[in-house]
């Protein structure tokens, strides 16, 4: 039905693609507040800057990344875990703002996870070149809350795996203000970032931001 002329209402809801069960591609849906989300980005940044944390393999990693919440996602020589002051300044992490979080909840009631209550933003900055291996979320206290997932700048291209390492994965092209919601099994789904290409993204620059909503306890 057409809705526009029979009601005078229009849907401005972005498609909704499904990546599989239980995985949910709102494609666009952070651009109407794209303006809100990138103040908030740079007042969060310049509280905790961005910094290449080191793998317990003592690797350096090419994303760069920072936090926002209670709960700030970490990885060093002695492992990974999330914590509640930022080891740079031993300070708390700055605050979720609160167009951040509104984004986060309103993504996963739309993705059909209703009470989404996140405590922890990981926010990754890929530069050209910089990749993220394939790997599963399980730092988190409770696997049963859904993960939200912001992309902003640049394309990347996602990868997306089975429950099992050596599962083949599917690529998805993530655009800017592309959100992608996982909950259920699929949320220990292994997944990981190809080498970001190069380009410039008008509002974001050479690069690649993405906000990582969790419920981490
Ligand atoms: C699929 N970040 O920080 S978030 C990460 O684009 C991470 O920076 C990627 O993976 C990035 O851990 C992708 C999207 C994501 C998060 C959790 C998932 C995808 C997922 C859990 C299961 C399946
Ligand atoms: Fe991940």
């Amino acid at each position: 039905m057409n809705t526009d002329l029979f009601e005078g209402v229009i849907d401005v809801r972005p498609a909704q693609e499904s990546m599989a069960e239980g995985a949910v591609l709102l494609r666009g849906f952070a651009r109407s507040v794209e303006a809100d989300l990138i103040a908030a980005l740079r007042d969060t940044v310049e509280q905790a800057p961005f910094r290449h944390m080191l793998t317990p393999g003592g690797h350096q990693m090419s994303v760069a990344m920072t936090n926002c919440g209670s709960l700030g996602w970490v990885t060093d020589r002695s492992g990974y875990r999330y914590d509640r002051a930022d080891p740079e300044s031993g300070r708390p992490w700055p605050a979720m703002p609160a167009s951040f979080r509104k984004l986060a909840e309103q993504a996963a009631d739309r993705a059909g996870f209703r009470g989404f209550s996140p405590d922890a933003c990981l926010i990754n900055r890929y530069q050209p070149g910089a990749r993220m291996s394939l790997h599963q979320d399980k730092d988190e206290d409770d696997f049963g809350a859904p993960i939200v997932s912001v992309s902003l700048g640049l394309p990347a291209i996602f990868l997306f795996g089975g429950l099992k390492r050596s599962d083949k994965s599917r690529r998805f092209r993530l655009e800017h203000g592309d959100t992608a919601v996982w909950g259920g099994p699929v949320r220990l789904a292994f997944h990981g970032v190809a080498p970001l290409a190069d380009g410039e993204h008008a509002l974001i620059g050479r690069k690649r931001i993405n906000l990582t909503f969790r419920k981490a306890r």
